[in-house]
């Protein structure tokens, strides 16, 4: 379920509840969902995503190891499906990763949403990062040893600003972990990748956040069955 449709029914029932100055917003990200710049199918940036900064470990002097990407789709090719939205992705490989530091604030009292979409191409046992960072500090993140394989799935992080970051820039990190052939033998890397990146700010506590999705998830169900 896309995030903009839940923010929607979220502050839908809220508004129901009663009057209040309910304002969340959509946070600026710069080419979000990586289709600059737009590629040839079948042809990938190497180094360079326009808006995030490439960062290689072992040659940090060297950005290289992640970029822009216009896979194939269909049986047999890159992904089943679509990519979650345009042509294009970004890949990361062998514990290479983008970010992006934002014009975004840290202001207490608000509850940032990160949603990404994650898959690998190449194999289900990637490991994959997405981490939301104030200032220096990772405030949200998950990793997993496991990916979406051939089509991309949705992660979402939420983080809630007290006073404690307040001011500091927020900045997004997407990273692939897998690399050095410690997992398997022989094989000394493999991808993660990513797809349509949103940052919500929305004025409400995580709590009330979940309980508003997951009321309104009954709701829907219940429609849906009686319907
Ligand atoms: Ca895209």
């Amino acid at each position: 379920m896309p995030l903009s449709f839940l923010l929607i029914v979220g502050f839908s029932f809220f508004a129901l509840l009663g009057p209040g100055q309910l304002a969340a917003y959509s946070v600026i990200i710069v080419n979000p969902s990586f289709e600059d710049p737009g590629l040839i199918q079948g042809t990938w940036t190497d180094g360079t995503v326009p808006g995030w900064e490439v960062f290689y470990p072992d040659q940090p002097e060297t950005p290289q190891n992640a970029g822009v990407w216009h896979p194939f789709i269909g049986r047999g090719s890159d992904y089943f499906k679509p990519v979650p939205h345009g042509n294009q992705v970004a890949w990361t490989y062998a514990g290479a990763s983008i970010s992006q530091t934002l014009s975004e604030t840290v202001k207490p009292g608000l509850t940032y949403i990160l949603e990404v979409y994650v898959a690998s191409w190449y194999y289900d046992r990637t490991n994959y990062e997405v981490a939301l960072l104030a200032g220096d500090t990772t405030v949200a993140s998950r990793t997993s040893d496991v990916s979406p394989y051939k089509e991309f799935e949705p992660v979402r992080l939420a983080y809630t600003a007290d006073g404690t970051h307040a001011g500091q820039p927020l900045t997004i990190l997407l990273k692939n972990n897998f690399y050095t052939g410690e997992h398997l033998e022989g094989i000394w890397g493999y991808g993660s990748e990513f797809d349509l990146v949103t940052l919500a700010a929305v004025p409400l506590p995580p709590a009330a956040w979940l309980f508003a999705s997951g009321f309104l998830g009954l709701v829907a169900l219940r429609r849906l069955r009686s319907g």
